[in-house]
């Protein structure tokens, strides 16, 4: 697995990364991925979302804190996207914890043709039909295999998944990676995901293979977060999210190289 070279080539593009994202994490989303060595834009008018997909080399729709104005935005960036071939990524937040959030995320999933979804485990079961439980937007409790969730979703929706968690899992059909990086101290930090998704849809950008580009992008993330534990992780989850930051602009190819921790599935 090429994980280093996908994230060097990542960083030479500086690939434009379109977010229409939450209220949350904008701001924390848009330094992430510069740190990383991906530029970030957010834009939500409708007058304008269709040429700044178009202009960018991926898209991500995130339904964090959805209204009726920003779904529509969406969906005509979305289309656009589809037109000019640029990747969609969607990041389902909150799906299954209230209906106007599944149907939400059912009809982008209808109108939009998406090269990548990524969620919790419960959010993903919720958009599969599968009984899941869900906290606000914090995954809490599963009966089922994450694998079996994600192999699942990842054929009902004819894309590639990722399910995060303990351990990440990349599947598309019965192609399943699991990566094994990360850090508890994500879960305090309010956006880890959701940047995550953007970092991912920076991988996306550059490799063609999405579950590779994943796999890639899922380890990086996680190589970093381990390093930021390792400065910052003793004083608490405030100087763990700067160190964050600072790792995503650090972790290279050799740090990946030594702690990645990514296998096939058959060969696990
Ligand atoms: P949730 O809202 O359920 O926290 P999320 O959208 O924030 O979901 P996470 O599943 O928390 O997304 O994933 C974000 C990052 O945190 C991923 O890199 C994942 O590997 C990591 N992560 C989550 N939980 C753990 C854990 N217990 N140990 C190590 N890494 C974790
Ligand atoms: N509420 C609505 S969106 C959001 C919260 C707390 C951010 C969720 O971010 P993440 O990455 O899923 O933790
Ligand atoms: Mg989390
Ligand atoms: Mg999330």
């Amino acid at each position: 697995m090429e994980a280093g070279e996908i994230l060097n080539r990542m960083r030479e593009k500086n690939p434009l990364i379109h977010n229409i994202t939450n209220v949350v994490v904008t701001n924390f989303t848009a330094n992430g991925l510069l740190a990383i060595g991906a530029s970030p834009v957010m834009a939500y008018a409708k007058e304008e979302v269709a040429d700044m997909a178009v202009a960018s080399d991926a898209l991500v729709l995130n339904i964090g804190t959805l209204t009726k104005e920003n779904v529509e935005s969406m969906i005509i960036a979305g289309k656009a996207a589809n037109k000019g071939n640029t990747p969609v990524v969607l990041d389902p937040v909150g799906a299954g914890a209230t209906a106007y959030r599944t149907e939400s995320v059912q009809k982008i999933l209808n109108e939009v043709k998406i090269s990548l979804m990524r969620g919790n485990a419960a959010e993903v079961a919720a958009v599969s039909g599968m009984q899941a439980e869900i906290k606000g937007v914090d995954a809490v409790g599963l009966t089922e295999d994450v694998v079996a969730i994600a192999k699942a979703a990842s054929k009902k929706i004819q894309a590639p998944v990722v399910i995060t968690g303990k351990k990440d899992v990349v599947a598309n059909g019965d192609i399943v990676y699991l990566i094994a990086n990360g850090h508890p101290l994500l879960t305090k930090v309010t956006g880890a995901g959701c940047l995550l998704s953007s970092v991912l849809a920076a991988f996306i950008a550059v490799e063609k293979d999405v579950v590779k580009a994943c796999a890639a992008g899922l380890a990086a993330y996680g190589v970093a977060a381990e390093m930021a534990a390792e400065q910052g992780g003793k004083e608490g989850p405030g100087s763990f999210q700067i160190q964050l930051l600072n790792k995503l602009a650090q972790v290279n190819k050799e740090d990946i190289l030594k702690m990645a921790r990514i296998e096939k599935e058959g060969e696990f």
